[in-house]
């Protein structure tokens, strides 16, 4: 019976380690600017053939003199047929090829890795409000560890926002009454702007914030500050 358990938990880790070895972090930014490069590339040989046909009929069926009349030629029926159902299973299967891309993309989006900072985001007329896991609370500026997937739940206390963080290629709407995510992947310290991308009223604008992406070891130390500020201040309230 043991050596049975044992046989199986040996094929399990067999099966199980190159699976976590491949399990390396998809980064949604990545993933993204992948997707743009090839749409670019995509449209960029689609504008370059078809301007040169244009380009090359143009000069090649040029009028000659002033009275000159053109003879069009008339096509069969199966060589009108081809030529409409032909370009156009062409471009579908371009664009379903996109699609499928896209779709890939999305996924991203939508898979948040396991080993992530979760933070809560109430969203308000007009400003950005984060809650720590252990409680700790920020206004507009989120700190965030270098190398970690973040993963925001956010919701909104009044009417629709949008968080939009474009260096990390991310924006999700926040609304009231329910719950919606995004997921980014921050790896170089640095300070990232970030702005409501749905008009939310007056002072929409000015609902701008930052995200501020430390080195884990300062980001430990500032989240051990504040949580021990708000230990404190919870036991001088509480008595
Ligand atoms: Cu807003």
């Amino acid at each position: 019976m043991h050596r049975l358990r044992r046989a199986l938990a040996g094929g399990l880790a067999l099966v199980a380690l190159p699976l976590a070895a491949a399990a390396e972090i998809k980064n949604p930014a990545r993933a993204w600017d992948a997707l743009w490069r090839e749409y670019l590339i995509d449209v960029g040989i689609i504008f370059v053939v078809f301007a040169g046909i244009g380009a090359w009929f143009m000069w090649r069926y040029r009028r000659r003199s002033p009275d000159e009349q053109g003879t069009a030629p008339r096509l069969s029926r199966t060589a009108a047929v081809g030529w409409a159902v032909i370009p156009m299973f062409a471009f579908m299967a371009d664009d379903f090829y996109l699609a499928a891309k896209t779709w890939n993309v999305w996924n991203i989006y939508r898979d948040v890795p396991a080993d992530r900072l979760e933070i809560k985001l109430d969203s308000a007329m007009w400003r950005w409000d984060f809650t720590y896991p252990n409680g700790v609370k920020a206004t507009n500026e989120l700190r965030v560890p270098a190398g970690k997937p973040i993963m925001l739940r956010m919701t909104s206390i009044d009417v629709v926002h949008s968080f939009y963080l474009p260096d990390f290629r991310v924006k999700e709407d926040s609304m009231p009454g329910r719950v919606t995510y995004l997921w980014f992947y921050p790896r170089t310290p640095g300070e990232y702007v970030t702005t409501c991308a749905e008009f939310c009223g007056m002072m929409h604008s000015k609902m701008t914030g930052k995200v501020i992406v430390l080195p884990p070891e300062q980001f430990s130390a500032w989240y051990g500050d504040e949580s021990r500020k708000l230990a404190a201040g919870k036991t001088a309230s509480g008595g």
